[in-house]
Parts: C-alpha cells; sequence; structure tokens
C-alpha cells in the first residue's frame, strides 16, 4: 500500500516538478491529486512524462482527510490558509514557502544536512522546505563543516528568474525579444531591466539595508545546520532561466586545505565536484538544469584568512531548490515515520 498525495499549486513552476520527480523517482503514491486554487479548477497537468494526466482540483473545497501528504507549493497566502487546515486533518503538510520555516516547532529540513530534526513534525505536523539559495548552500557547507567548523560564510548568489516564478521566466524572454526587435521594454515583475542585466536585488528590503532573500539565507543556515555560523550574503538576479549559482567564501576553525575540501565533497551526498582548474572544468547554471545534485566547481585556498576556502556551486533551483527536496522529505518522512509503500 502506498501514499495518497497531494500537490497543491500544481500549475505553478515547483508544482509541475514535484509532479515530475514523483513519477521519476516512483514515490509510492496509490493516488496524486493536483491542486490548485479556483482560476485552474480543471486545468490538466501531466504527472510527469507518464501520459497520466491529472484535473486540478479546488483548493477551496478540496477535503484533506485521508491524504497522508499534502506538498504544498502555492507561495505563503494558500500555506497560510490552507496548511493548517490540511494538517489538522492529518494530513502531513510540507510547504515550499517562506511562512513557516522559521517556526520554532517546524523542523525545516534538508535531507542530506539534518534528517532528524524530522522528528519533530508532529508538532504542527508541518514541515518546511527551505529557500532555493540556502538549501544548495547547506548542502555543500555540511560535510565541510563536519570537517574543519565553519565560522563565518560570505556569499553571493547569482539566481535565475525562475525562483520568481513563470512570470519571471516570461519576462526575461519577451525583454530579451524586445531588445533584439527593437521594442520597449518595460519592466513587470523586476524592478528594472532584467535581459542582458543583473539585478542586486531579491525580495523585499529590511530596515538594515539586506533583502529578505539575503536574510533568509543567513537564519536558514543557522537552523538547518549551526546556530554559530555567521554569515553575510548578497542575493543577485541575473538572466539565467534555471539555475542558482553562488560565489562562497568559507572562514573555518580548523585548518582544511582545498585539496582535502575537494576529497570530501567528491564523497559528500548530494554534492557532484566538478573542479578540472581549466578551461571549461566547472559548472554552470545551463549544465545542472534539470538534475538533483548541487555541482561544486573552483575550489581553492583564501591567502587572505586564516583557514579560508572559497568555491563555486550551482544547482537547479527548481529541483534541489524546491521540488527535489521536498520529494526527499516526503521520502524522509516514509522511512522514518508514516511507514507505507
Ligand atoms: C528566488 N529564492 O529565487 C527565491 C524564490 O522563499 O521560497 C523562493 C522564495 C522562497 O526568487
Amino acid at each position: 500500500m502506498g501514499y495518497r498525495v497531494a500537490v497543491v499549486g500544481a500549475t505553478g513552476n515547483v508544482g509541475r516538478e514535484m509532479m515530475a520527480i514523483l513519477a521519476e523517482r516512483e514515490f509510492p503514491c496509490d493516488e496524486v491529486a493536483a491542486v490548485a486554487s479556483g482560476r485552474s479548477t480543471g486545468t490538466e497537468v501531466e504527472f510527469g512524462d507518464t501520459g497520466k494526466m491529472l484535473k486540478c482540483k479546488n483548493i477551496e473545497h478540496f477535503d484533506f482527510a485521508g491524504w497522508d501528504i499534502a506538498l504544498f507549493a502555492a507561495g505563503s497566502g494558500p500555506a497560510k490558509e490552507y496548511a493548517p487546515k490540511a494538517a489538522a486533518a492529518g494530513c502531513v503538510v510540507i510547504d515550499n514557502s517562506s511562512l513557516y520555516r522559521m517556526e520554532p516547532d517546524v523542523p525545516l529540513i534538508v535531507p542530506e544536512v539534518n534528517p532528524d530534526a524530522i522528528d519533530d513534525y508532529t508538532k504542527r505536523n508541518i514541515i518546511a522546505n527551505p529557500n532555493c539559495s540556502t538549501a544548495q548552500l547547506v548542502v555543500a557547507l555540511k560535510p565541510l563543516h563536519d570537517a574543519a567548523t565553519i565560522k563565518r560564510v560570505v556569499v553571493s548568489t547569482y539566481q535565475s528568474v525562475s525562483g520568481a516564478g513563470k512570470a519571471g521566466m516570461d519576462e526575461l524572454f519577451n525583454q530579451s525579444r524586445a531588445i533584439f526587435v527593437g521594442d520597449p521594454v518595460e519592466p513587470e515583475k523586476f524592478t528594472k531591466q532584467i535581459a542582458f542585466n543583473v539585478i542586486p536585488h531579491i525580495d523585499t528590503f529590511l530596515d538594515d539595508g539586506s533583502t529578505k532573500e539575503e536574510w533568509k539565507m543567513v537564519v536558514e543556515t543557522k537552523k538547518i545546520l549551526d546556530p554559530k555560523i555567521k554569515l553575510n550574503a548578497t542575493c543577485v538576479r541575473v538572466p539565467v532561466f534555471v539555475g542558482h549559482s553562488e560565489a562562497v567564501n568559507i572562514e573555518f576553525e580548523n585548518e582544511l586545505s582545498a585539496e582535502q575540501a575537494m576529497e570530501i565533497l567528491r564523497e559528500a551526498p548530494g554534492c557532484m565536484l566538478v573542479d578540472k582548474r581549466e578551461d571549461g572544468g566547472y559548472v554552470t547554471p545551463v549544465e545542472c538544469a534539470g538534475d538533483g545534485a548541487t555541482y561544486i566547481s573552483r575550489v581553492r585556498e583564501d591567502p587572505t584568512v586564516e583557514n579560508g576556502l572559497t568555491l563555486w556551486c550551482v544547482s537547479d533551483n527548481l529541483r534541489k531548490g524546491a521540488a527535489l527536496n521536498a520529494v526527499q522529505i516526503a521520502e524522509l518522512l516514509g522511512r522514518k515515520h508514516l511507514k507505507k509503500g
């Protein structure tokens, strides 16, 4: 016997990836429901590449009783309204929005990093999925932290437009075309032109001059990996469709050579080291799109600090940064708690 799984936000970028990944990984589902807003009721979505079409059900009338797991990818508004209802009906919610991540009684999980934190899921019946830029970062940091204890991280991100949903992808496409044909460019989703440009601003501004995306990287890394780690982030939107990249500078308590770090990263769960130290011997977003690993390249010592390393990491933000991590959480939940299948 398998699980009954509802995907909430099934028509969005992340919801569609959730469907694809459930099918690809042969998650033991007896039944899958595609759930969406009233606007999308009746819209058909494919369950992965199986040819099986699911008609979207309206979230307003969906009864979560009898469903084991709900993967929410509908944003904070629907998560606020419907996740507690689903949880109260006995369905475990794995939510991709930022709403519950920092609640002390909601586990925030990256299975390669803090799998045991999932044991607290019963407090609310809600588990949070981290922000995409945090997920890939902590996958890369965890094995290095275990080896030499990280004190401080300085990270600059290069985040693709798919992080801003389908509207972000459409805006990059339409602006690129407009520039080629000489039409005017009018930013809508982003604050400035994104085609052939970079924008040092993701999410809202906070009082200290940082952005909420940068704040999320700080607090989520602390919650998932270690509250003692100091982190400074600059988050930048770049004209890439899928795949977030990060330039990461790390200061350790103890000595760790680049050679030792590469040895560790070669074996670390979720990591794929590609570091040939030659032209093209590194990974870019185009190559990681559609894949689940966090690719790590350009590992080198930083001679300006004691025990410092710098590296480059890239991952598919819709997969490890969102849908894949959520399905991995569901698999972990199944293995540790909701045994079926
Ligand atoms: C972006 N990281 O690239 C964001 C998208 O808190 O889950 C995901 C926002 C979040 O725009």
